[in-house]
């Protein structure tokens, strides 16, 4: 008996010998107001059906019953389903947000309409951090864009929500500390579309819907390197553009202008702008910044950047990202920053590490990424051959990059195991996975789902299930029939996903 399909993959999962649950306009909903909201609403947009829902049972008609039942593992969930009753636990108000949501991906259309079918599934993720990271910065996003990617997401069982707020193209957070920020530095995006900016309010909303759905915003705010609008704001706090071969390069590839110096950018080249690593009025600037962002945030994780700051010497970006990792240590905050930073010096304890590079490490970046481990932090994984959701899918769309090895197929952002990747660290020195969204190219709420979907549920997989080789359910025979299976589910949700040649897509 085959087991009905659910992604990410299940730690267990077993199809029972009975006959399914039948859901009709009778079923009740039995639990707390939440959870039954959640539940009567994902029914409603799979099935049309408008159920019921109450606090106790009664004893007419079938029920789906969830319920909060302490004890397990966070994050975990069970789900026992047969012809008579489906009961969801979860051992938090989390979990039992993921049993529901695998239980919408259970509900099946048959001849004689709604079921699921008979099944136990006990379930609890593998990693602590389930990432996704949207770039608002390259093209600004608002806040209902940002919130129907939290939901997308969270029914996927990620839990954070990691925000890329600034870069060379814009600002896009406003701050009472440093004001100029978002007045002089928001209105531009690539290829000159419109800018924008998050008012406190704003942000704050972000964060509430986030926890909401049981994801945590992680804010990044990029340094050194990525600071272009920075200077917009405050030229005395950045040096003049470093226009490298690889900056022309991109300017010929990719049209635009050549980076100038209190000019908006809007091109697609990195890695030309720099704070000033020698003057302290930079570190006052560190200081506000981080400190409010840390105050409107309430999440443990404060993101520094550090990535590609090729406009700054090596000795120079190593006292930078120590400097700044120590003023957001002292926040009472843990700093995330990524691989490049794992070399620097005196860089502050437990600093948690996001790994960029190939799922085959090169150029010495896995040698980059351990040393945050030697340095008591943990590793964020997002490989960008497998996890960059901005790369090219190989046929039948256009948009996207594709420097990280691209196209990405559905099978190569499958294909990976995550304690593979980086030799010499254990599991427990994964603190999780997370998908990117870098958004040069990625414009409109469309562009963000073609984008994502399907290549961000085999992301979830590698954050939430068991470790590649521990079960047929984690091959890519698998998941292929799986995430086909949830094609009718994503559109009636709304979700444009690209209709890959790789998946057998489910047709009802
Ligand atoms: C690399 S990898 C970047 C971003 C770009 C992205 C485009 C990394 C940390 N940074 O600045 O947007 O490539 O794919």
């Amino acid at each position: 008996m085959s087991v009905p399909p659910v992604v990410p993959a299940p730690a267990s999962i077993t199809a029972v010998d009975a006959a399914p649950f039948r859901i009709d306009g009778e079923t009740a909903l039995v639990g707390g107001p939440d959870a039954t909201a959640e539940l009567a609403a994902i029914i409603r947009v799979r099935t049309g059906l408008d159920l019921q829902t109450a606090e106790a049972a009664d004893d007419a008609g079938d029920a789906i019953e969830v319920r909060v039942e302490p004890g397990g593992a966070a994050e975990s969930y069970r789900i026992v389903a047969d012809a008579a009753s489906i009961i969801v636990t979860g051992a938090d108000d989390a979990g039992l947000f993921y049993g529901i949501h695998t239980l919408a991906q259970l509900i099946t259309a048959t001849g004689e309409g709604w079921v699921v079918p008979a099944v136990d599934i006990d379930d609890a993720p593998r990693f602590a951090y389930r990432g996704v990271m949207l770039d608002v910065a390259r093209h600004f996003h608002p806040v209902g864009t940002v919130q129907a990617f939290i939901d997308r997401a969270a029914s996927l069982k990620f839990n954070v929500l990691h925000l890329h707020l600034t870069d060379d193209q814009g600002w896009r957070v406003h701050l009472t500390s440093r004001p100029l920020l978002t007045a002089a530095a928001s209105s531009s995006s690539v290829g000159g579309d419109p800018g924008g900016f998050y008012t406190q309010d704003d942000y704050r909303e972000i964060v509430r819907y986030a926890a909401s759905r049981h994801m945590t915003v992680v804010p990044e705010i990029d340094m050194p390197g990525h600071t272009h609008a920075v200077g917009l704001a405050y030229p005395e706090l950045v040096e003049d553009p470093v226009l490298s071969e690889q900056v022309r390069q991109t300017v010929r590839e990719f049209g635009g202008e050549l980076p100038q110096a209190g000019r908006p950018y809007d091109g697609l080249a990195v890695g030309f702008s720099s704070l000033r690593i020698h003057d302290e009025a930079t570190y006052d600037f560190v200081a506000d910044v981080f400190g409010e962002v840390a105050r409107l945030t309430p999440g443990p994780y404060l993101h520094l950047g550090g990535d590609e700051a090729l406009g700054t010497s090596r000795e120079d970006f190593d006292l930078f990202v120590s400097r700044a990792s120590g003023i957001i240590a002292d926040l009472g905050r843990t700093p995330v920053a990524w691989h490049e930073a794992g070399s620097a010096k005196n860089l502050a304890d437990s600093t948690v590490g996001q790994y960029w590079g190939f799922v085959s490490p090169t150029d010495g970046m896995d040698e980059q990424a351990r040393a945050f481990v030697a340095n008591g932090g943990q590793l964020i994984l997002s490989p960008a051959d497998a996890t960059y959701l901005d790369m090219k899918y190989p046929s039948g769309h256009e948009r996207g990059l594709a420097w990280a090895k691209g196209p990405t197929s559905v099978e190569r952002a499958y294909s990976w195991e995550p304690s593979d990747v980086i030799t010499g660290i254990d599991d427990a020195d994964i603190l999780g996975v997370e998908a990117a969204l870098w958004t040069e190219l990625v414009r409109t709420p469309d562009d963000i789902d073609v984008m994502a979907f399907p290549r961000i549920a085999a992301v979830a997989e590698a954050a939430w299930s068991p470790p590649t080789g521990t079960s047929d359910l984690r091959t890519w025979p698998s998941f292929r029939e799986r995430v086909g299976a949830l094609g009718p589910l994503w559109s009636s949700l709304g979700i444009r996903f690209h209709p890959s040649d790789e998946i057998p897509w489910a047709a009802s």
